[in-house]
């Protein structure tokens, strides 16, 4: 087979972002545009020959079309072997533990995640290296640089590949290694976790619902909830891998998993459900008329992570994004370990997981994880909280009221102002950042501001640092507002709002309410309204 060397030119704007490349499907389906990324990703990791990759995705649109393309691209470039996910899919905590387990020197996810998909929709490329994570800020900026001097890509000159075959299949010298997506992800649940307590658990007649949203967690949710430990069959809803989601959006969160939230305000709701994202990483826990913000999932499972096999030894530290409620850091309070506060995106846990630092991170983006793989877990969150369930025997709400009744209540939301003018939003951040010498001991909306920074990080592991990750404004009384604007938008920005308040008697509030002040102080600084227009945001978590 022949290796074509294709001339190209650089495409502008190839900078990945919070979590890999995302840009509009038929951005990525312009002749050369995958192309000349997959080629800078070979290039900022010095090359690919003679190394073994893992390759799959979301089964979102493009997404067997860019594996066939990637197939040969690595062909091309020398790689020894790719392991690819049957018909190319793979979940993103499927496709961590493969190269972890493998050990592969990377891999590559194709996915947007949450965002739409379709031919409309978003379309994404993430590069994971040899620990299973997501690519540090120092590799993404070496694939960006790569792809600012491209003058060729390699591209194997071959058919496309019968994706479909488990087996393993030759292109010109590269071993393509076509496997099962769910049956190693599978076996790693079964070694975490206690399923014959989950079973027993079912088996009381406890009922459950997941919501796979038409994404790529249906198959392995099949497997692993109905086959594996005996939910009811139909348990699992929407399981059929779509590649335009069946029209959704495929974000775990009360408005865009509105069904599965309203049934679970329902006369008739099961007693837990749960739904996950494109590609399978992000979660949303329910219990019976009851939703269980990220963070708070984040500081239950933490608190009670030590009833389950695979963390019976405890943990050794949590970490948390900023922007995510400080909730979980009262627990480590109590249980004696670390709390660790990073940057949003995965990738800055990664250095926190090898180093043994902290067991469980977790996200209010709908993101929970541990070092069990370098990616956040959906269905990993699921069963975490079907096993603690197990042991607990109580409803998720009393569960939650015994949680907050023990470290007090951290009020929690975001709000998200969504495709709004790029310079309008910079603007917003930027004045906001030259307004923080003078912020603390302002009086706003009737709110002391204690403290004000633009949150900046050094890793504690490694020393590499990242500034201007969010503008974190502490009120007086643990409440807290942090601004920031979204890396994973396709659109325009995205203004997210964090509000929180912490309060240690009052726990049953609602959010919206017991927040009112923050937010009243939130837009008195920020001044939202005014500059977008916008009198409410778009989507609130
Ligand atoms: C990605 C990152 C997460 C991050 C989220 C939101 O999630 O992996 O760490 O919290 O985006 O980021 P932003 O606020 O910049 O939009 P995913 O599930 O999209 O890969």
């Amino acid at each position: 087979m022949t290796i074509l060397r294709i001339s190209t030119q650089p495409i502008e704007g190839q900078k990945p972002g919070t979590s890999g490349l995302r840009k509009k499907t038929q951005v990525f389906m312009q002749p050369g545009y995958l192309e000349n990324f997959v080629q800078s990703i070979w290039n900022g990791v010095g090359g690919v020959a003679g190394k073994v990759l893992v390759l799959g995705g979301d089964g979102r649109h493009f997404n067997t079309e860019a594996a066939q393309t990637i197939l040969r691209m690595a062909a091309a470039s020398g790689a020894a072997r790719v392991i690819v996910g049957q018909g190319g899919l793979l979940s993103t905590p499927a496709a961590s533990h493969l190269i972890r387990k493998r050990g592969a020197d990377g891999g590559i996810i194709l996915s947007a995640s949450h965002n739409p998909g379709g031919i409309d929709g978003d379309f994404g490329v993430k590069f994971n290296t040899a620990n299973g994570g997501p690519a540090p800020e120092g590799v993404t900026a070496r694939i960006h640089e790569a792809s600012t001097r491209l003058d060729h890509f390699l591209m194997l000159d071959s058919a496309d590949l019968p994706l479909s075959e488990i087996g393993q299949h030759r292109l010109g010298d590269t071993v393509i290694e076509i496997v099962d997506p769910v049956s190693e992800y599978a076996t790693l649940m079964e070694s975490l976790f206690d399923f014959d307590a989950i079973r027993a658990l079912l088996g009381t007649g406890f009922t459950l619902r997941f919501d796979a949203m038409h994404a790529v967690t249906g198959p392995y949710a099949r497997e692993i909830l109905e086959n594996r430990l005996g939910a009811a069959p139909g348990s699992v809803r929407n399981a059929v891998p779509l590649p335009d989601f069946g029209a959704g959006h495929p974000d775990p969160n009360p408005v865009w998993a509105k069904p599965l939230f309203d049934a679970m305000f329902a006369a008739d709701a099961p007693d837990f459900a749960a739904a996950s994202d494109g590609d399978g990483d992000r979660n949303m826990i329910l219990g019976r008329g009851i939703y269980v913000t990220p963070s708070d999932s984040l500081a239950v499972l933490a608190a009670n992570a030590h009833l389950v096999p695979g963390y019976r030894d405890g943990l050794k530290g949590v970490a948390r994004s900023m922007p995510t409620s400080r909730a979980v850091d009262r627990v480590a309070e109590a249980l004696g370990i670390a709390a660790y506060a990073t940057p949003t995106g995965w990738k800055f846990f990664g250095t926190l997981l090898d180093a043994g630092l902290a067991t469980l991170c977790g996200e209010e983006s709908a993101g929970t994880g541990s070092d069990h793989v370098r990616e956040k877990d959906g269905l990993w969150a699921v069963l975490l909280w079907l096993n603690i369930l197990a042991e607990w025997r109580m409803p998720v709400a009393a569960m939650m009221a015994d949680h907050w009744a023990r470290f007090g209540r951290n009020y929690y939301s975001r709000h998200d102002y969504e495709g709004i003018d790029s310079a309008v939003a910079a603007t917003l951040i930027d004045d906001l950042r030259g307004a923080l010498p003078a912020m603390a001991g302002q009086t706003v909306a009737g709110l002391a501001v204690e403290a004000a920074r633009d949150f900046a990080y050094t890793d504690p592991v490694d020393g590499s640092t990242a500034h201007k990750q969010g503008i974190e404004i502490d009120f007086a009384g643990g409440a807290r507002a942090v601004l920031r604007l979204s890396g994973t938008g396709t659109e325009g920005a995205t203004l997210r709002v964090y509000l929180e308040r912490f309060d240690a008697q009052d726990t049953g509030q609602d959010p919206q309410v017991a927040l009112a002040p923050v937010i009243a102080a939130t837009e008195e600084l920020a001044g939202i309204a005014k500059r977008t227009g916008r009198t409410a945001p778009d989507v609130i978590t």
